[in-house]
């Protein structure tokens, strides 16, 4: 569960560590004196000796350190709890600049998610998993698809919405498509099929203005391991009405643990942040009740490895800090 890649799952475990131990300590001792201090029992061998009486505090034998440590190391424990729950708000409320994180607007309407891209992305399915490489980008002219031991038999380019089929060269494995042009502000989808029509693989460059619908069957697609960046407005489906600013959503990544409201109105929006590590598809929830169609307002979200890149990296809650540790390290360190 990527949930317990977040900081909240860290400090769960912690708070239950200490709840466990303090558990075991306030009921044991409870169980004790409720059977050594009832009623018609002598607790200790010469009870006047020590100005015990059942009932009443024995204040002439106390035992100073004892009651010292009774308000010490609570107060210890507490404000040590407080301060690694605050610390995992700053570590979610942290939010990286726009250069440092992939920034995309979030917008919610009746009764739909809208994913617009504010920065360019461009991934692909984990070739060493699925044994096809697709080879296009920046300068490229030509689109090389390599299907070395794969079932692929088609593959499918789509350019700004004008999709064209091509067979892969069995013999070679291959495909070589001269002439082709990357243009990096064209919405570019190539999949890959076998001959059963089976989807194998897929590469996509999403440019920046892309705008992506869970209303026609949408995923969001965010690039593992980098922080990203949500900014969530609130809108109403059309402009028919000027007056009506849309209603309360709430983003919700279950699975993840986070979730930010969409209030409308609010002109510059909220943000929510993460830094995902594992590769994969995750539902979206609409948490805010919001109309006759709340109940359809969901999606998914997809983790994906940019071109040329793998999520195979997990380094777990150290994703969160990892812009950080790079400055210290190159610190000199
Ligand atoms: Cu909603």
């Amino acid at each position: 569960m990527p949930a317990e890649d977040t900081v909240f799952n860290v400090v769960y475990d912690k708070y239950m560590f200490w709840s466990i131990i303090v558990g075991i300590f306030t009921f044991g001792w409870m169980f004790i004196a409720m059977l050594r201090y009832r009623d018609g029992v002598e607790p200790v061998e010469n009870m006047e000796k020590y100005h015990i009486e059942v009932g009443s505090f024995p204040v002439e034998s106390h035992n100073t350190k004892l009651e010292i440590a009774f308000y010490v190391l609570p107060t210890i424990l507490i404000v040590w709890l407080t301060v690694i729950a605050l610390a995992s708000n700053t570590s979610v409320w942290t939010i990286p600049s726009d250069e440092d994180s992939f920034n995309v607007d979030v917008v919610g309407k009746q009764w739909f998610w809208e994913f617009h891209y504010q920065d360019a992305l461009t991934w692909e399915d984990d070739s060493s998993a699925t044994h096809v490489d697709v080879e296009w980008g920046a300068g490229s002219s030509t689109l090389m698809v390599h299907a070395h031991g794969s079932d692929a038999t088609n593959v499918t380019v789509e350019i700004d919405g004008v999709e064209t089929d091509y067979p892969i060269d069995l013999a070679a494995e291959m495909l070589s498509v001269s002439g082709m042009y990357f243009d990096a502000a064209l919405h570019s989808v190539i999949t890959v099929y076998d001959a059963e029509d089976h989807l194998l693989h897929t590469w996509e460059h999403l440019p920046v203005g892309t705008i992506l619908s869970s209303a026609g069957g949408d995923h969001l697609i965010i690039p593992c391991d980098e922080p990203s960046t949500l900014d969530l407005y609130s809108r109403a489906h059309d402009d028919s009405n000027p007056a009506y600013v849309g209603v309360q959503h709430a983003f919700w990544l279950p699975e993840w643990g986070v979730k930010e409201d969409l209030v409308p109105g609010l002109e510059s929006g909220t943000v929510m942040t993460f830094m995902p590590d594992d590769a994969g598809t995750f539902p979206i929830t609409c948490a805010e009740y919001c109309g006759l169609d709340h109940s359809k307002m969901i999606g998914n979200i997809d983790i994906v490895a940019r071109d040329g890149a793998t999520c195979e990296v997990d380094t777990g809650i150290q994703k969160t800090e990892s812009h950080t540790n790079e400055e210290s390290t190159g610190g000199g360190h």
